[in-house]
This record gives C-alpha cells, sequence and structure tokens, in this order.
C-alpha cells in the first residue's frame, strides 16, 4: 500500500485503560466516548469496550477504548487485555493515595506484559478528578517525577466535567501516530465550561446611570 493510499483508510488504535478500582476509567471512557458522565459508581468486571473516531491532523483514527476493570490486577486476563496495545493508560484519582502507590504494580504488570517484544505501547500517566483539587492527596510535583522517572507523558483531567479529556486522547493519538497537533487544534478541543449562578435574589441596582441591575454575589457551580 503506497502512504497516501495508507493515510485515507482509517487507522484503528487499541488504547487500554488500566489503574486501581474507582479511579475513574469507565467515566473517562463514557466522557470521551458518549461525552456523559454518571456519578453512581458501577465496578466494571473484565473489560467493557468503547468507540470513538477522532481527526488528527487530516486523518481519520478510530480509537478503540478498552475499559479494564480495576481488580483485574493480580487476574490470570489482565495480560492478555494490555497485550497488542498502542497506548496503554495509567489513571489514578488525585484525591486517593493508594490508586497513585499502585500505579507501580500496574506498570510492572506493563513491562512483563512487553518484556520480550519488539513493539511498545506508548504509555501514559492520567490524573482524575481535578475538579476535587480542594480534596488533592498527590502533588503535582510527585505526578511529574513518577512521570519523568519512567519516561510517561503526563496528563490532568477531570471526567466529571470533561475538562481535558480530548485533549488527552488527541495528544496521545497523535504521540502513537508521530503526528504533531496544532495549538489551533488543541484548543478547539477544549471544552466549553458550563457555570449555574445558584444565588441570584441579590441584586442591586447600578451606581451609574445606567437602569441595568447587577448581580451583587453569586454562587458558581461549575458543571
Ligand atoms: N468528582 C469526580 N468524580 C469522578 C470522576 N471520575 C469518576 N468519578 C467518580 O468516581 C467513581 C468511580 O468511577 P469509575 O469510572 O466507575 O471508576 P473505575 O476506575 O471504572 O472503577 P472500576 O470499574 O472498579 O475499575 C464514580 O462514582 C464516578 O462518578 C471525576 O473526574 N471527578
Ligand atoms: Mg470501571
Amino acid at each position: 500500500m503506497s502512504d497516501s493510499e495508507e493515510e485515507s483508510t482509517d487507522k484503528q488504535l487499541k488504547i487500554v485503560l488500566i489503574g486501581d478500582g474507582s479511579s475513574g476509567k469507565t467515566s473517562l471512557a463514557t466522557r470521551f466516548a458518549q461525552e456523559q458522565f454518571g456519578k453512581q459508581y458501577r465496578q466494571t468486571v473484565g473489560v467493557d469496550f468503547f468507540l470513538k473516531r477522532l481527526m488528527i491532523g487530516s486523518r481519520n483514527v478510530t480509537v478503540q477504548v478498552w475499559d479494564i476493570g480495576g481488580q483485574t490486577l493480580g487476574g490470570n486476563m489482565l495480560d492478555k487485555y494490555i497485550y497488542g496495545a498502542n497506548g496503554i493508560l495509567l489513571i489514578y484519582d488525585i484525591t486517593n493515595y493508594n490508586s497513585f502507590e499502585n500505579l507501580e504494580d500496574w506498570l510492572d504488570m506493563v513491562r512483563k506484559v512487553y518484556k520480550n517484544q519488539e513493539k511498545t505501547p506508548f504509555i501514559a500517566l492520567v490524573a482524575n478528578k481535578v475538579d476535587l483539587e480542594h480534596q488533592r492527596v498527590i502533588k503535582y510535583e510527585k505526578h511529574v517525577k513518577f512521570a519523568q522517572d519512567n519516561a510517561l507523558s503526563s496528563h490532568f483531567i477531570s471526567a466529571k466535567t470533561g475538562e481535558s479529556v480530548t485533549i488527552c486522547f488527541q495528544k496521545i493519538t497523535a504521540d502513537i501516530l508521530g503526528i504533531k497537533v496544532s495549538k489551533a487544534e488543541e484548543d478547539q478541543h477544549q471544552p466549553v465550561v458550563k457555570a449555574e449562578i445558584l444565588n441570584h435574589k441579590d441584586t442591586l441596582p447600578m451606581p451609574s446611570s445606567s437602569s441595568k441591575s447587577i448581580v451583587r454575589t453569586a454562587i458558581c457551580s461549575v458543571q
């Protein structure tokens, strides 16, 4: 197949999400592929699959997301799920210390699977739940050090608000394919943050000649 023929056909990539139970893998996959989020926790048993088409530069890419249940670590199926991945996302919850500590075990498992393989996957460190910044227990520096020590690409996201979710997958996909994402493309995938004014009773007349009223205090809830 010539280069131009190859570029015109859809590229399929296998991206595997791993990390402790409740770190937000299913939430991330659901946000990315279906633009939805559920507050209710439902444990993934085994693996679930999601598909999403992305445009990277001028190429169509179909991303196959393998959402692995956190309970599979130590089981006999994990190596089979990880095998053949183009990309692996190591996901932890910034409010849960153990979810970060256990990344060593997840990474060891990945290394074991690819020990004698010629082709190794692209691996990324993904900090989830950044909307819960006030409950953060994993310092930014700790994240950066782990990423540097293990040569991982680094991402901070919230599956709940959607912050940086699409751009995280865009960047990882582009890195796997060796394509550079332009700044304009990056900006295009930043979500619009929706804020709802919860308290709007407290209004004052404008002090100047304008007859409009202004909101003096308003509490915003970012969705
Ligand atoms: N605040 C907040 N909650 C989140 C976020 N992502 C996930 N959650 C919540 O965290 C809980 C666990 O999320 P899941 O996506 O089911 O976690 P998981 O990693 O798939 O868990 P397993 O299937 O057991 O491996 C759910 O109650 C989600 O609503 C986030 O970005 N912010
Ligand atoms: Mg899950």
